[in-house]
């Protein structure tokens, strides 16, 4: 019956942005892949893959997902962390797709089989000015999305975030070394309720709108923004202040009812325990390739589950094709889907990563191929060697450094 890991290989290739990708391959000539690609750290994972994972894993039992979990996560001593966390996703991952394609059947099959016909998935609109997201937000509509996350440029701030530079598409990871962006929450405060009242005066309220705070505000900021936007009944606002400190939210909570998402950064169910089992947030945002892989996901949205908490996968274009489409596997199957986010990789990322998942109506789907249905190209990926890229770091007018 078992199946044993016989060899397992890290992929670094950068077709526009850095992905690192891990390839097992079984005794019966099997392979399956996992993304741990971690945004500017990348090669943090690589190393710990290298020579603290891999060795471990050869002649392992390709079915034991579950186990070789607990084996990379209790038995390491040293636990938790990005790092850490993202090399455990992309074996988590890879196993997933091994045992999936051995069974002939795509892996939502293997997580339970369908909850959904498709996964509800937001796009990405941004400007430098008002008028410039407003335009972004008709072109996404006519992409066929029906949830869109909003960012503009703030007036009198240099660098506001989730607003290209430039005319090229959002990518933050742009910079030899760490480029600094100088903020203002007060005049972002002040912008917030504008921007939201012409998206609505144009778009009426249909559309499901939703907004990303990153990490920059202190909780009573948030608590002001969240009553300020209220009226305009966004989705979700997401990330408004950094949840290392998870009761924070307690005070957002007394004075807002807009709907709070937060999670991108977390990588285990301990980052989120308090947020939830207090009823803080509305959805958790983590996702495959940070928060432990398939195996670690589905306990968290379990857990989630019991608190009327939903999913809001982060689907950034630094998670990989390959994260994307694990993901996409575990949207279709939770029950206690929220949202998906999508922001579409490059084509020369498409290409290197060829895919069964596919995009229409608003809705994205996992596809129908055994396995989690993403490959990658290898001869392709090693034309496109590793280039280091840094995401900004943020400071406010004084110099103070502020959460990016
Ligand atoms: C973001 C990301 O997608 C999101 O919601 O917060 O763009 C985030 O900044 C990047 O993934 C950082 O690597
Ligand atoms: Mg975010």
């Amino acid at each position: 019956m078992g199946t044993k890991i016989m060899d397992a290989r890290v992929i670094v290739t950068c077709p526009g942005r850095n992905f690192v990708t891990l390839k097992i391959t079984t005794t019966d000539g099997i392979y399956g892949i996992g993304d741990g690609t971690l945004n500017g750290r990348e090669l943090a994972v690589v190393a710990y893959l290298q020579e603290h994972v891999i060795p471990c894993l050869i002649g392992r039992d390709a079915d034991r997902i579950e186990d070789t979990w607990q084996y990379l996560y209790r038995g390491a001593y040293w636990r938790r962390g990005p790092v850490t966390m993202s090399a455990i996703a992309a074996v988590d991952v890879a196993l997933w797709d091994i045992k999936a394609k051995r069974a002939g059947m795509p892996l939502y099959q293997l997580l339970g089989g369908r909850c959904r016909e498709g996964v509800t998935v937001y796009a990405h609109a941004n400007g430098h000015e008002v008028s410039e997201l407003l335009e972004s937000v008709a072109k996404q509509q006519e992409l066929g999305y029906r949830a869109i996350r909003v960012q503009a440029a703030v007036p009198g701030v240099a660098d506001a975030y989730g607003v290209p530079h430039g005319d090229k598409p959002y990518e933050p990871a742009d910079g030899d070394l760490p480029r600094e962006e100088v903020w203002d929450t007060a005049k972002y405060l002040r912008f917030m309720p504008k921007l939201m009242d012409a998206v609505r005066s144009k778009f009426g309220f249909d559309l499901a709108l939703l907004h990303d705070g990153h990490h920059r505000m202190t909780p009573i900021e948030a608590a002001a923004l969240g009553k300020s936007l209220e009226e305009f009944q966004p989705f979700w606002l997401e990330d408004l202040t950094p949840a290392e400190n998870q009761e924070a939210f307690r005070l957002i909570r007394q004075h807002t009812t807009a709907p709070l998402a937060v999670g991108e950064v977390f990588n285990s169910i301990f980052d989120c325990k308090q947020l939830i089992s207090e009823q803080l947030i509305d959805y958790i945002r983590a996702t495959v390739v940070h928060a432990g892989g398939i195996t670690h996901l589905r306990r968290i949205a379990s857990f989630a589950d019991l608190y009327g908490v939903k999913t809001g996968c982060h689907g950034a274009t630094d998670l990989s094709p390959v994260c994307m489409g694990a993901a996409l596997h575990f949207d279709v199957s939770v029950p206690n889907f929220g949202i998906q986010e999508h922001m579409p990789h490059s084509s020369s990322t498409d290409e290197v990563f060829p895919h069964a998942y596919t995009f229409a109506g608003g809705m994205m789907d996992s596809g129908e191929v055994a396995g989690h249905g993403v490959d990658i190209d290898e001869k392709l990926a090693a034309k496109f060697p590793y280039k280091r890229a840094y995401l900004p770091v943020c400071r406010l007018a004084d110099g103070t450094l502020h959460s990016w």
